[in-house]
């Protein structure tokens, strides 16, 4: 029987952290025997906010070697860059004119972005989720590996897909969001009741390629509570997500019993040092297999080539069949 394919992307728009690995890296590396994958850089998403261009040309590369030296085997994988292709942005805009606008309105991400400062943000940050919807649909993916927080974005884009199927012609595969109960939304560490983010301050998040003694600090930093009792409290969310942390890095088939045995007896002190140095330890080999492949600024740029050749053909078939469903050309 084919596999499956997924279909996922990052923003090039900030230094990868904890969360990205937990919520999503990390499960495409574990399933990527399982499916047939696509993951991009999305490179047009992150100008949806201000961006340093040399920066970003250097985030770009960056992330595409994190998703390598994550596990991620770019021989199967195809890893590649947004704005290589560009049909993204061409089946984008057709979405722009079939996406009604109160749908978008309704997307909780625009709103935490924007606050009271709606008027000033760009356009592009508001028809973010159709372009969301054109990378997903392009390759008529059967699911989307993410975080819990892009539910609603790929809720968005079924809506779409289903629309134009309904009004045009069934050309789109209608993709489920794959998303893992665990791992999928952990929490600033300086704020527990938040999630970790890019975008949310300097000491509410662990960077892939943070130094061990930053990380240790990090983590001694982290809000807790006054209890003493280590288990997993729903009512304590600092700690709890701690212990998320610490199970999600544990050899797999460990429990959160096992996890609370581990710390019977022992207090916060003791699982913030066990836990940092899991989070060295599980970092490590990520760090140098980042370094190993910086060394060589060609090898990404193949990868990103190769990646790129191989995906292309599929995106340029969906967007000629969907123009001709609309009547274009
Ligand atoms: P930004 O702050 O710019 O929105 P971000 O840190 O939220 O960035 P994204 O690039 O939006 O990161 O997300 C990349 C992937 O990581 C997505 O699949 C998203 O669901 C997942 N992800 C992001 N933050 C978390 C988190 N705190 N917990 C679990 N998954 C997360
Ligand atoms: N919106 C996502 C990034 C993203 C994405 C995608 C994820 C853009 N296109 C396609 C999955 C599939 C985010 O902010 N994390």
């Amino acid at each position: 029987m084919a596999k499956l394919r997924a279909f996922s992307g990052i923003q090039p728009s900030g230094d990868l952290h904890l969360g990205n690995y937990l919520g999503a890296i990390r499960n495409w590396v574990l399933e990527q025997h399982d499916r047939e994958n696509i993951f991009c850089v999305v490179d047009l998403h992150a100008i949806t906010l201000p961006q340093d261009p040399k920066l970003l040309h250097k985030r770009i590369r960056d992330l595409a070697k994190i998703y390598i030296a994550c596990g991620i085997d770019p021989e199967s994988v195809a890893i590649f860059v947004q704005s290589h292709i560009k049909e993204h942005a061409e089946l984008a805009w057709l979405f722009n004119c079939l996406t009604p606008i109160g749908w978008l309105n309704r997307m909780t991400q625009f709103k935490e972005k924007t606050g009271d400062r709606r008027d000033q943000s760009s356009a592009g940050l508001f028809v973010y989720p159709a372009l969301m919807a054109a990378d997903i649909l392009l390759y008529q993916a059967d699911g989307v590996p993410v975080g819990e927080d892009q539910k609603q974005h790929v809720e968005l884009t079924r809506d779409i897909a289903e629309k134009f199927n309904r009004e045009y012609a069934p050309v789109f595969k209608v993709p489920q969001p794959w998303i893992k109960e665990d791992g999928a939304r952990v929490m600033a560490l300086d704020d527990p009741t938040k999630k970790m983010s890019k975008s949310g301050g300097p000491n509410n998040l662990i960077y892939m390629l943070d130094d061990p003694d930053v990380i240790v600090k990090r983590i001694k930093r982290a809000v807790t509570d006054t209890g003493t009792t280590v288990v997993f409290d729903s009512q304590r969310p600092g700690l709890f997500n701690l212990l998320e942390i610490y199970l999600l890095l544990s050899k797999p088939g460990t429990t959160k019993e096992a996890v609370e045995e581990h710390f019977a007896g022992k207090g916060y002190g003791a699982l913030k040092s066990e836990l940092a140095e899991l989070v060295v330890e599980t970092l490590k080999p990520v760090q140098q297999k980042y370094h190993e492949i910086s060394e060589d600024p060609n090898y990404i740029e193949e990868i990103l080539k190769r990646g790129a050749d191989r995906v292309r053909p599929i995106a340029a078939r969906t967007l000629d069949d969907a123009k001709a469903a609309m009547g274009l050309g």
